[in-house]
């Protein structure tokens, strides 16, 4: 996979607006904030290609971009913005949930977790939702750059006993600025790829 022939292709505000799934789907979700569109732009090599903001939930729409053709990255819209109406909050509600209700080619959730932070209630929510509804995911820990190397080392062993509860999920930490954990993040999705197009 080329990761370097890629393009965004559409937002979506509704469930019913989605397009149907041809290709196998790589589904960024967390908390606004995390981290989301920074992750994608880092792994597809490109500065502004999903829009990054310092302002909480930016990103309200599921957006979708082609990735050479073989696969395709959406970024869902971040959960638990305090901020946000109740009205915004059900129509977040009624996108996410009718985007994994549909008939769709879940290829691997890459759920976002603030590496500084115990998930919240939110982020356990949601990987218990994962874990559910079998959905394949990994763990990516974003952020990593503002830990020194002491703290770096004891999040991860917090996060990995934490992960152990979850089916042992495989985890990455990351950061968007320096790029640490790019390359295995890549190897791991373009393997899930090519497995999932041979099955
Ligand atoms: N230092 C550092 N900052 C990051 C990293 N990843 C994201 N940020 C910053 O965090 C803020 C939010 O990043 P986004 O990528 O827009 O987050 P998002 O999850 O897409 O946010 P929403 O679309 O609002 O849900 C921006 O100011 C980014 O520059 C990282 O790895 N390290
Ligand atoms: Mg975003």
């Amino acid at each position: 996979m080329n990761i370097n022939n890629c393009a965004f292709e559409a937002s979506y505000g509704t469930a019913a607006q989605l397009p149907p799934s041809k290709l196998p789907e790589i589904i960024f979700s967390g908390r606004s904030n995390v981290g989301k569109s920074s992750l994608i732009n880092k792994l597809l090599n490109r500065k502004a290609l999903a829009k990054v903001s310092a302002t909480p939930g930016k990103t309200a729409t599921i957006n979708f971009f082609d990735v050479d053709k073989r696969a395709k990255f959406v970024d869902l819209p971040g959960y638990g913005y305090a901020k946000v109406s109740k009205s915004e909050k059900n129509r977040w509600a009624d996108l996410v949930e009718g985007y994994f209700a549909g008939d769709r080619n879940f290829c691997v959730v890459v759920q976002i977790i603030d590496m500084r932070h115990k998930p919240t209630t939110d982020d356990l929510g949601m990987l218990d939702f994962l874990l559910h509804n079998k959905l394949p995911f990994i763990v990516v820990l974003t952020k990593n750059d503002k830990l020194n190397k002491s703290q770096q080392e004891k999040q991860l062993e917090y996060f990995s006993e934490l992960f152990a509860k979850y089916n042992n999920a495989a985890f990455f930490p990351f950061s968007a600025l320096k790029g640490d954990g790019r390359d295995e993040i890549l190897e791991y999705i373009s393997k899930a790829v090519d497995d999932f197009s041979n099955s």
